[in-house]
């Protein structure tokens, strides 16, 4: 199998990590980080690994007698106590050099994350990501966690994903981001930051999939039993999502040629410049488990079940990737597109895209983690569904209208005057959005 890097970036990046690289360790059968603290081997493939496809996404060394499997990771955040979390809980599983931690956090502030502070440790996370790209065979693609509403994931990570572009001009870069939601927001600038944050996916071809808090919540209130979700909670979901969307190109599938990382982008972007992609997932929780795949396929495509706040049947449909993990076989997939098909209200792009649904089977059973939330069984079949639609425009929108509040009244302008910028750089970042809008906004239209 060809590897992928994975990189976080920020609070959210990193401690999304936390709940991704615990899912993917026990995926493969490698022992956690608790485990090395009192016997002191390290990231031991136990006997009974369930996979044996683990390089991927790790890397095999042999410093001591033992051969270990290192993650092909990094944590970065400007925040060093953040990543110190990471550290302290997988122990000597991550290579210490991928954990990189700065001096102070980028205070919500994108100019700080991209500009000033966020510049300090580039080179070295640059660095990291060479030394392990050189650890790979092939390396297909590279995966990027962050946040979009704070200062180091967005500016720091659009500084990254800037850098990246030049020195990994021919990798496909793919960002799993949290967008902000306006019921939530930590901060109320989280407009401005996502703003600027969106040049990667305007000018250098990035791929992007949006996951908002909002949707997670209310996942975890309507389907999971959990009235006050932790940020575990919500993590451990977009872990799922991630591992179980990427399974085909990370564990193999039911295609005849291998699918790569790189496939998976090209299915899911039929159009340049239409890189956003909206995310759903089934099962959650037990009722959800006794469902047949016509039932599932629905709630994949209902806001019930989709992992950020707007209604994917709201827009039309460009492309959709659908992965299943688990016992499931191509009429379970006949089954459930066949329902979605002929659900009301759905609306596919233009007709000259020839296949709006694909699907990934991978074989292997699912992994749930010891205190999985999830509430299914680890026999069940995941359905894992990414979706390019014009709904997003939904989103794009009601961050647009929040900036356009808060730029009218130059509310909080001065915080990023302050780390030397100039008034124009809003309109700049106001455009790009803008200009998103209007290119999804075309195919509404037609
Ligand atoms: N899903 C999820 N969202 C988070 C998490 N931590 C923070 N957020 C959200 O992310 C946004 C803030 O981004 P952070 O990632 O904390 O900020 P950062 O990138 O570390 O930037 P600075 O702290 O400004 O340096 C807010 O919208 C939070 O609600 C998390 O662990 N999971
Ligand atoms: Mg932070």
């Amino acid at each position: 199998m060809k590897e992928i890097i994975t990189i976080h970036v920020g609070g959210a990046g990193c401690q999304i990590g936390d709940q991704l690289w615990e899912l993917y360790c026990k995926e493969h059968g490698i022992q956690r980080a608790a485990d090395h603290h009192t016997n002191n081997t390290t990231s031991m493939m136990e006997s009974s690994a369930a996979f044996s496809s683990a390089e991927s996404l790790f890397y095999e060394t042999s410093h001591t007698e033992k051969q270990q499997y290192v993650p092909l990771a990094i944590f970065f955040d400007n925040d060093s106590s953040r990543v110190h979390e990471s550290r302290k809980r997988f122990g000597n599983l991550m290579s210490s050099d991928n954990m990189i931690g700065g001096k102070e956090d980028a205070a919500n502030n994108f100019v700080r994350g991209c500009y000033t502070i966020g510049k300090e440790n580039m080179d070295t996370v640059l660095e990291r990501i060479r030394i392990l790209s050189e650890k790979c065979d092939s390396l297909q693609g590279i995966n990027v966690v962050n946040s979009l509403g704070g200062g180091t994931g967005s500016g720091s990570g659009t500084l990254l994903l800037d850098r990246m572009s030049i020195d990994f001009a021919k990798v496909p870069i793919h960002l799993n981001t949290v967008a902000p939601s306006p019921k939530l927001y930590d901060t109320v600038v989280e407009p401005y930051n996502f703003c600027w944050a969106m040049e990667p996916m305007c000018e250098k071809g990035c791929t992007a999939t949006f996951y908002d808090n909002e949707a997670l919540y209310n996942v975890c209130g309507n389907h999971l039993g959990i009235n006050d979700p932790k940020l575990a909670d919500i993590n451990q979901i977009i872990a799922h999502h991630i591992s179980t969307s990427f399974s085909s190109c990370r564990i193999g599938s039911n295609c005849a040629m291998p699918v790569s990382f790189g496939d998976v982008n090209q299915t899911l972007v039929p159009i340049p410049n239409f890189e956003l992609l909206t995310p759903s997932f089934v099962p959650f929780g037990s009722a959800q488990n006794e469902l047949s795949m016509a039932e599932r396929g629905k709630l994949a495509f209902s806001p019930s079940n989709t992992l950020i706040s707007y209604n994917i049947l709201e827009g039309k449909m460009l492309s959709s990737l659908l992965s299943y993990r688990g016992n499931v076989t191509m009429g379970d997939n006949f089954e459930c597109l066949s329902a979605v098909k002929k659900m009301e209200g759905i609306s596919m792009g233009p007709s000259w895209i020839p296949n709006t649904f694909s699907c990934h089977i991978s074989k292997a059973p699912t992994t749930l983690l010891d205190d999985s939330v999830l509430g299914v069984v680890p026999s069940e079949k995941m359905l894992a569904v990414t979706t390019n639609t014009t709904a997003i425009t939904k989103k794009l929108n009601q961050i647009m209208v929040n900036f356009d509040k808060m730029y009218e009244k130059r509310a909080f302008v001065h915080w990023y005057v302050g780390e030397g910028i100039e008034d124009e750089y809003f309109r700049y970042g106001r455009s790009i959005l803008e200009e998103k809008v209007a290119t999804y906004g075309e195919l509404i239209s037609q």
